[in-house]
């Protein structure tokens, strides 16, 4: 592996850049063999209380793992994840590389559960509408929001406008993009060379953005600090659900399966709608905030104070333990890194009044928001999140300051948020739309919960959250800034594999 790797950096370094002249024959030769060979290490990341990726399907024939494309339900556990999204030229030529020369690199969700099956990069393709209809396929997949694209929900989603969105992103020219995960940039530096190569002038790079674990001990943990990637929904055929997780219907993830209520054409079977965004997190911003506005708790110094404010903001410290288990300090060690303990609560505890008590956790704090679990139980309502963090760690310099670099700078961070689910309406744009951003959910409750202050989004007018005072729960928090602003983003669908090589490529 290691002169594999060795060999890598050298082909990388020859062809970076989106106006790199084109690869030569026999540096694409040397990716394919390279990109073909075996693995030793494993390319998915372990990180301590994240549910590990099974090695085997718990009911092995019910659902065709070898044909769901392996992002779906890898959760948040890669290393290095490259997003390279184009615009389709020649569908034709297009058409005929991906059936006839990158079709075997696609990677299956089976091909993933052992280190000997994987690949050196697992590559994922999926297609927005516009590359649907590009490449002549014009089923309809009933789904109105992937149907108009994302550009067009921007208002709906509570974005300020698409001021703030990456070129790219505007309007409905992104026809696909490929996913590139491994456990070393290289590796991925490499699929790019390859698909650049291979569909040289077939195909358009219209933006590539590089996600990346954050290091040391940060490792899983998303920009602002926080343990990412804890509770996704549980499909039983894939894995035995963990305690707490949310046992789903496969047809709330994958269309055509049980559970799956659209009339779909039959090859969108085992596909599922990728929702993906750039969220641009403002970090510094974010942690100035906390240590002003924090209410001072008594025993607590100012930055525990700081500390509990964030964690009533997510409903989870830092670490991942929730505050519904550990409302004024953090759990005891190991706890947070287990993920038999860790997604084992539900907002409920005797004694407590069901429409008020905020005691343990706001109703508005992210996680209570986006799953209110005994609040209200709505399982339709689920997304398989399969993100990673992006950009570097805040500088010395940006800290001093309390203000980011710019965004499009060399410092720009954030999480490339990727979510799939059957029907984004019922996932991650209700989840945007109905629950985070409007003030006045959880429903069945006595107040007004305010926005989710971490994704809540209000057209860029001012939010509140109410709850994040322990000392007294109604008191409401103006919040001033919005700490994570959209870059835009776009639907795709990322079908079964079977269908690439077939209906898709014919
Ligand atoms: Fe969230 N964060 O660091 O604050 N998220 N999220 N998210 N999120 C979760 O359980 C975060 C975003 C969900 O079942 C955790 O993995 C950030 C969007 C859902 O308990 C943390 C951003 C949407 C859950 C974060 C962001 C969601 C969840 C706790 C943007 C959907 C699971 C750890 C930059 C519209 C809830 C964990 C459950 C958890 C953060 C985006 C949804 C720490 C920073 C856009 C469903």
């Amino acid at each position: 592996m290691q002169s594999r790797f060795a060999l890598v950096l050298a082909f990388v370094s020859i062809a970076a850049g989106a106006a790199a002249p084109p690869p030569t024959a026999a540096q694409i030769e040397n990716a394919k063999t390279i990109l073909s060979g075996k693995r030793t290490t494993n390319l998915l990341s372990a990180i301590p209380g994240l549910i590990p990726f099974p090695q085997a399907a718990a009911a092995a024939n019910s659902l065709p793992f070898d044909d769901i494309q392996g992002d779906i339900l890898a959760g948040m556990k890669k290393n290095k994840q490259t997003f390279y999204f184009f615009t389709i030229n020649n569908p034709l030529t297009f058409k005929l590389k991906l059936r006839t020369i990158i079709a075997p690199f696609l990677t299956s969700t089976k091909r993933l559960m052992n280190v000997s099956t994987q690949p050196i990069v697992a590559l994922n393709v999926a297609f927005s509408q516009s590359g649907l209809t590009t490449l002549n396929v014009t089923d309809d997949l009933g789904d109105a929001a992937f149907k108009a694209g994302q550009f067009a929900d921007a208002a709906n989603l509570g974005d300020p406008g698409t001021g703030n969105w990456k070129p790219a992103f505007k309007g409905t020219k992104i026809h696909g993009v490929f996913l590139m995960a491994s456990d070393k940039q290289p590796f991925n530096d490499l699929m790019v060379l390859l698909v650049r190569g291979i569909f040289f002038g077939d195909i358009t790079e219209q933006y590539v953005l590089n996600g990346n674990v954050r290091p040391g001990a940060e490792a899983g943990h998303e920009m602002f600090g926080y343990l990412d990637g804890i509770a996704q929904p549980s499909i039983p055929a894939f894995q035995a659900p963990f305690p707490g997780q949310q046992v789903v219907d496969p047809g709330v993830i994958l269309l055509g399966e049980a559970g799956d209520t659209i009339a779909r054409p039959a090859w969108a079977k085992d596909g599922s709608f990728l929702a993906f965004r750039q969220l641009q997190q403002l970090v510094p911003e974010f942690g100035g905030f906390l240590n002003t506005a924090a209410p001072s708790v008594p025993g607590l110094t100012g930055s525990q104070s700081a500390d509990l404010l964030g964690a009533r903001m997510i409903g989870r410290w830092k670490s991942g333990a929730p505050v519904d288990l550990f409302p004024l300090a953090d759990g005891p060690p190991g706890f947070a890194a287990d993920p038999t303990q860790n997604n084992n609560f539900d907002f409920q505890h005797p004694g407590f009044n069901f429409t008020t008590d905020q005691s343990h956790c706001p109703f508005s704090a992210h996680i209570r928001k986006t799953r209110p679990r005994a609040d209200l139980i709505a399982p339709t309502n689920s997304i398989m999140r399969s993100g990673i963090p992006y950009g570097p760690e805040v500088t010395t310099a940006e800290k001093a300051a309390g203000r980011s670099d710019p965004a499009d700078g060399p410092n720009e961070r954030g999480l490339a948020f990727v979510a799939y689910q059957a029907q984004i309406a019922k996932g991650f744009q209700f989840l945007q739309h109905s629950w985070a951003n409007n003030p006045n959910f959880i429903f069945n409750k006595d107040v007004k919960p305010g926005h989710d202050p971490i994704i809540g989004a209000n057209a860029g007018a001012p939010r509140t959250m109410q709850g994040y005072n322990v000392a007294d729960t109604t008191q409401s928090l103006a919040l001033p800034v919005d700490w994570v602003v959209s870059r835009g983003g776009e639907y795709f669908f990322s079908p079964s594999i079977s269908a690439i090589k077939t209906v898709l490529t014919a």
